[in-house]
């Protein structure tokens, strides 16, 4: 069932990119996931957007919980790091490995079960700290690997594959991403790739805490009349704010929007964010404008994606703590032992 080895061979006419890697270079195993499943286009996006922002594969560590959600690192970034944590603690172990070594490029990988129950206190504290990093949710309303049970992100009237008509309150990942203090905040659509690798390649960006929601559908366990994380409610119910572009740094703009219709927003890294609001009434500035937008446009049946929210001055959480920049293992005895003198002077100060 698993392990099935991928060729090696790479074709002489595979396009690279700009540090001569193919998109195959990009991949993992092959998936085990169900025919179908949402989650694998999330990996296929997320090795579209490595590809094209031509990151060097060893400079990412990937993360994730416990899920099939959780299970895809394994298939996409086969020569990146990576830790498969347990249920729910994906946060605070990526907290750890960021803080002792910001140089790579972190990107988390879990379930709605994973954040959104078990892991709902380790996502609130990852968020507020302001962790640089890209964190998915491939959400799909069940725990998908455990056969289907509804999760906390289920909406109340949504009906499952048996039959059972969930009463609970949802929550809304994106709603609690914004009220904790992420910077930059998007929902998108597995279904969607247009839309999403834009999302991916600007979080990825981003310096501070992003968080994306991918609406993944659960083909095994959620993906009939009567759930709304289905492929047919989700393609008939979502409501795109607007379109993304990104400019990496350095290069010509070439796309043109009317007036008005498009802003610019610039990354810490010099690229560039182009914007083309698809609702002209929606700021992704105004992080309370947008929790009253989602809750107005969620409580219509709507599935609000695109980039929500924004902070391109965002501070993380190296900022806050005026950390050191070099990496951990990089330094010496002499960095990390002030020596005695000092120590003693610390512990008096605290006596
Ligand atoms: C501590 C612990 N509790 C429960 C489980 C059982 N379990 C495994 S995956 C999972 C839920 C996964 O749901 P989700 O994160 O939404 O991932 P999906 O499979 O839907 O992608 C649960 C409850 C576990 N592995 N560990
Ligand atoms: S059970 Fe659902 S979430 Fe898991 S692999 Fe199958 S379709 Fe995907
Ligand atoms: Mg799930």
């Amino acid at each position: 069932m698993t392990y099935i080895a991928k060729p090696k061979l790479h074709h002489p006419t595979l396009a690279c990119n700009a540090i001569g890697y193919t998109r195959r270079d990009y991949e993992g195993k092959v998936s085990t996931l169900c025919a179908g499943c949402g989650h694998d286009s999330i990996s296929a996006a997320i090795i579209q957007a490595c590809w094209e922002l031509d990151i060097e594969p060893h400079r990412v560590a990937k993360l994730s919980g416990i899920g099939c959600s959780s299970k895809t690192p394994d298939y996409f970034l086969g020569q990146s790091h990576g830790f498969n944590t347990v249920h729910g603690r994906m946060p605070s172990v990526l907290t750890g490995a960021n803080l002792a070594n910001r140089t790579l490029l972190y990107l988390g990988v879990s379930g709605d079960g994973d954040s959104a129950s078990i892991g709902l206190g380790q996502f609130a504290h990852v968020m507020r700290r302001g962790v640089d990093m890209t964190y998915i949710v491939e959400n799909n309303g069940v725990y998908g690997l455990t056969k289907g049970q509804f999760s906390a992100t289920a909406d109340p009237g949504s009906v499952s594959k048996k039959g059972v008509t969930n009463t609970d309150s949802p929550l809304d990942m994106v709603g609690m991403a914004l009220m904790l203090g992420a910077s930059f905040v998007a929902r998108g659509f597995s279904g969607d790739k247009r839309q999403l690798v834009p999302l991916i390649k600007a979080a990825i960006a981003h310096k501070g805490a992003a968080f994306i929601d991918v609406i993944s559908p659960c083909v095994a366990f959620n993906n009939h009349a009567g759930s709304t994380k289905s492929y047919e409610y989700v393609r008939e119910h979502n409501e795109a704010v607007n379109r993304l572009d990104i400019m990496p740094a350095r290069t010509e703009i070439t796309v043109d929007y009317a007036d008005g219709d498009t802003i610019e927003v610039e990354q810490h890294d010099g690229s560039v964010l182009r914007l083309h609001k698809l609702h002209t009434d929606y700021d992704a500035h105004d992080r309370v404008g947008a929790m009253n937008y989602l809750q107005a446009h969620q409580a219509k049946g709507e599935v609000v994606t695109g980039l929500l929210y924004v902070d391109p001055e965002a501070r993380d959480l190296h900022a806050h703590l005026d950390t050191v920049d070099a990496p951990f293992n990089t330094l010496g005895e002499r960095e990390l032992c002030p020596g005695a003198a000092v120590l003693e002077k610390i512990n008096k100060g605290l006596r």
